[in-house]
């Protein structure tokens, strides 16, 4: 079986309050079409592909947001493009918020084969910005109000190769590639709904694109695998969102972008045998790694400075030297 696909980074434009589940759903069977007349096998969507980025807005009863959130996969309005996989012959990953039967809330993503069955669904590990409404923000990010924490990542044989699943703010952390990387994943799928505007650094801004590129680049090179990281950009409801789609290939390079920020398909012929052009030289983990040294990166989660060169630091302002100079 080959294992060369061909992969769509499907972008979407804005979606506004006021646009219906039906009015997305076509404008997502339209990019899946284009990805079936460009010969695309998978097409891949952004995070929260349905719905405006809601968590921009606080509610004081949650339950007041349930229509932002899907109770079934697919549902009436979601159906038509489940129908059009199967009919196309090309499968799509979907971001989208979950509303379990027993009341819990997730930003998850589905990984959905050729045929339109479902093979594998993900759940947001790392949730941004805050839970608490904070009046000084221009918008909010409520990620942490809006939904759970999902609990790892994992991979799936499908379209011929090991696929594994990110959202969004997971991106940013190299430990999402290796985990995904150390289960032998080829293609890392990653939407994502990223604000351009960062209230807590605004100095952060212009660089946005740039840590957006460097990290899917570095994730893809670092693991040897192929990232898709494909936005939701524009202006959605007076909030500019980065675009910047990206297919990276295992060497880091970026194999196909997107250049505006519309409903956009940038096209790439995946070859999944280059991963191990990776893992099994330079990035041969079993080989090179050394986990017995890495034990910190499970057993913390925040920068704890050892006691002792808390010591040597205090004495070192006391005595108005820099740390580690030795009098030479
Ligand atoms: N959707 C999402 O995860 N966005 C974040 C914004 C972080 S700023 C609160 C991102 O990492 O792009």
């Amino acid at each position: 079986m080959s294992r060369v696909l061909t992969v769509g980074a499907a972008q979407m434009g804005p979606i506004q309050l006021a646009d219906t589940r039906p009015e997305v759903v076509e404008r997502l069977v339209a990019l899946l079409s284009s990805g079936a007349a460009a010969g695309c096998d998978l097409v891949v969507f952004p995070e929260l592909t349905l719905t405006t980025f809601f968590p921009r807005w606080w509610v004081d009863d949650l339950s007041d947001a349930d229509h932002f959130y899907e109770t079934e996969m697919p549902g009436p309005d979601t159906r038509p493009l489940f129908d059009a996989a199967k009919r196309l012959g090309v499968g799509f990953h979907l971001g989208y918020a979950e509303l379990t039967s027993d009341g819990h809330r997730y930003n998850t993503a589905i990984l959905v084969e050729r045929d339109g069955s479902i093979v594998g669904r993900y759940r947001k590990v790392h949730l941004p910005g805050h839970s608490e409404y904070e009046p000084w923000r221009a918008f909010q990010h409520l990620e942490r109000y809006y939904f759970e924490a999902g609990d790892g990542f994992a991979v799936h044989g499908a379209f011929g190769g090991v696929v594994g699943m990110a959202i969004c703010n997971d991106r940013r952390w190299p430990e999402t590639y290796r985990v995904l990387g150390l289960q032998g994943c080829e293609l890392a799928l990653i939407g994502y709904n990223t604000p351009i505007h960062y209230a807590p650094d605004p100095a952060q801004d212009r660089l946005q694109g740039f840590h957006n590129h460097l990290v899917l680049q570095s994730g893809a090179y670092q693991n040897g695998m192929w990232v898709v990281g494909v936005a939701k950009a524009g202006e959605e409801e007076g909030c500019a969102l980065l675009g910047e789609s990206a297919i990276v290939a295992p060497s880091g390079e970026i194999a196909a972008r997107c250049t505006t920020d519309g409903d956009e398909l940038a096209v790439a012929e995946v070859d999944l045998d280059l991963c191990a052009k990776y893992t099994g030289t330079l990035f041969d983990f079993d080989r090179y790694r050394r986990p017995e040294v890495y034990g910190r990166i499970t057993a913390q989660r925040g920068p704890e400075v050892p006691a002792e060169v808390r010591a040597d630091l205090a004495a070192s302002v006391e005595s108005g030297t820099e740390p580690g100079e030795d009098g030479q």
